[in-house]
């Protein structure tokens, strides 16, 4: 076994991957950047070191200064959690000609994943459906335009070094093709160093379901069944769940099928994910993430399976603990991302100090965070602050638990979209699991700053309240009911503060309207 790990990351997913080194008896290593001193994965790793200041290309995304700190502390493996280096294959190559393992799969599998349209003609030569498009990058703007005729309308261009839906382009019509063309390959240029687009039939209002999958070294490889991410916002997801709502048994079967065939097809060892994109019954390889995913959780508590342990068992050599047909799939989980932004105000990017850090607790509920009270919550990273994850014997009560998980949530001194998160669990379509990619602008009234609907009615409820309170005590003068002049109101109020709860008795509550009941 591994005796020792460097995790090169931060916040939650550091903290989540020392964690499970831990209980395997794995020394662990801990980075930092300056700002970051003070952060809960410094506090719980055996060992930390800073790497450089908060600027991530002089700290997380360092090659050199990860590896000068693996030889220091003299550890076995790295584990590049996600983001930052773990879906760079000179990165996983840097590791292993240093001498240490990395945790993930082979540079290889990660340079031919992370090239879009070798990653298509891969797939479907494991005889994975892919979404009908171009294989290999468009040479022109006139080619595009016949590659996209003979795909059909509307397609959409995309970077072959892209991903996640950067540089994406949706097209209608045949005259709009050559500038998109254009555009596309631009913006390619200027995110990836690589202009190179091609073209995909696109699908309206998909759903995205991915495949957890996992390979070990002797040519095994299992799925853990699916994740539904469908309810994101640009490209960012807000609400993950297992298993999907609306996959039938012979769908999931289906589904988990194609994704073993597609890891095969590339040899893969360690976590990974294939992406698909499920429209009309029918479902298509999007992309293949060869890393540890943000919302691995939900996986983990339907399958009862600890994916950080099986990852490090896998980088040891040992072969995968569980054949399919042992897999249990159990109940439903969900995950609400927690992100310090403001849902309401287009998800501007908050700052600010953690001076409050409530999280909930009970049978069910699981807080992966990476931040404490007294953190200061800057720009210069991801904004993910922690996942709310919740387990129940079936959705309705999954869906319910996070509600009440995230009413005890609480999060002082950064704006967050907890807010949004606790309106959704609310919303009828996703109670009833109607989810889309389309979901967040079909329910704009979500993200409305204005008050929702039933805030709105509470609100108008309580003014008539009022209104009804104020005439009636025109018209019959506090003095002659008592209570040295007060109101009910203002007597229970002065109750409560004096620790006298004898106004609080049953006929108190009948003259007051306004208190809740429950
Ligand atoms: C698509 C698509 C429709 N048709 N490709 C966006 C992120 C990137 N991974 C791929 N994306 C899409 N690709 C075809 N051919 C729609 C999307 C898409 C999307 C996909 C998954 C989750 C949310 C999304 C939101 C908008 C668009």
């Amino acid at each position: 076994m591994i005796e020792s790990v460097l995790v090169a990351n931060r916040g939650e997913i550091a903290l989540r991957v020392i964690r499970g080194a831990r209980e395997m008896g794995i020394r662990t290593v801990a980075v930092f950047s300056e700002p970051d001193r003070t952060s809960p994965h410094v506090l719980h790793a055996d060992e930390a070191y800073c790497i450089g200041p908060a600027r991530a290309s002089e700290s997380y995304l360092s090659v050199d200064r990860l590896l000068a700190v693996a030889r220091r502390a003299q550890v076995r493996a790295i584990h590049p959690g996600y983001g930052f280096l773990a879906e760079r294959g000179d990165f996983a190559e840097a590791v292993a000609a240093a001498g240490f393992v990395f945790v993930g799969p082979s540079a290889s599998t990660i340079h031919a994943m992370g090239d879009k349209t070798e990653a298509r003609q891969r797939m479907a030569a494991a005889g994975v459906a892919i979404v009908p498009g171009t294989d290999t990058p468009l040479g022109s703007g006139r080619d595009a335009i016949r590659a996209a005729k003979s795909v059909g309308f509307p397609v959409v261009l995309k970077a072959a070094a892209g991903g996640g839906g950067k540089g994406m382009r949706v097209v209608h019509r045949a005259d709009e093709v050559e500038r998109a063309f254009a555009t596309a390959s631009r913006e390619a240029d200027a995110a990836f160093g690589d202009g190179s687009v091609y073209v995909e039939r696109f699908l309206e209002r998909p759903r995205h379901i991915e495949i957890q999958l996992f390979g070990d070294a002797h040519g095994n490889v299992v799925h853990l069944f699916e994740r539904e991410c469908s309810i994101q916002r640009r490209h960012q997801k807000l609400v993950e769940e297992a298993p999907s709502p609306l996959l039938t048994v012979d769908e999931r079967r289906a589904m988990g099928e194609a994704a073993v065939r597609a890891a095969r097809a590339v040899d893969y060892t360690g976590a990974g994910t294939v992406e698909f994109l499920y429209s009309g019954g029918e479902f298509f390889f999007l992309e293949m993430n060869t890393r540890l995913q943000v919302e691995h959780p939900v996986t983990e508590l339907v399958t009862g399976i600890d994916l950080v342990e099986w990852q490090f068992r896998v980088a040891a050599g040992e072969a995968l603990p569980m054949r399919q047909e042992e897999i249990p799939l159990r109940g439903h989980a969900l995950e609400c991302r927690i992100t310090s932004e403001s849902p309401f105000d287009g998800f501007l990017p908050a700052t600010g100090v953690v001076d409050e850090l409530e999280v909930p607790g009970g049978p069910g509920i699981r807080w992966d965070g990476g931040i404490a009270r007294g953190m200061e919550i800057g720009l210069h990273y991801d904004p993910l602050l922690g996942k709310l994850i919740t387990w129940a014997p079936d959705r309705p009560l999954a869906v319910r638990r996070m509600k009440r998980a995230l009413e005890e949530l609480k999060i002082g001194g950064v704006a967050t979209g907890v807010p949004l998160l606790r309106r959704i669990m609310d919303e009828p379509d996703f109670r009833k699991g109607r989810l889309s990619t389309a979901y967040l602008p079909e329910h704009p009234e979500l993200t409305d700053g204005r008050l929702a609907k039933p805030e709105q009615d509470a609100l108008l409820v309580a003014a008539a309240l009022l209104e009804h309170r104020r005439r009636r005590d025109r018209a019959a003068p506090r003095i002659r009911r008592g209570g040295g002049g007060l109101s009910a109101w203002q007597q229970r109020a002065r109750a409560h503060r004096d620790g006298n709860a004898a106004a609080d008795h049953p006929a108190a509550r009948r003259t007051d309207p306004l208190r809740s009941n429950g």
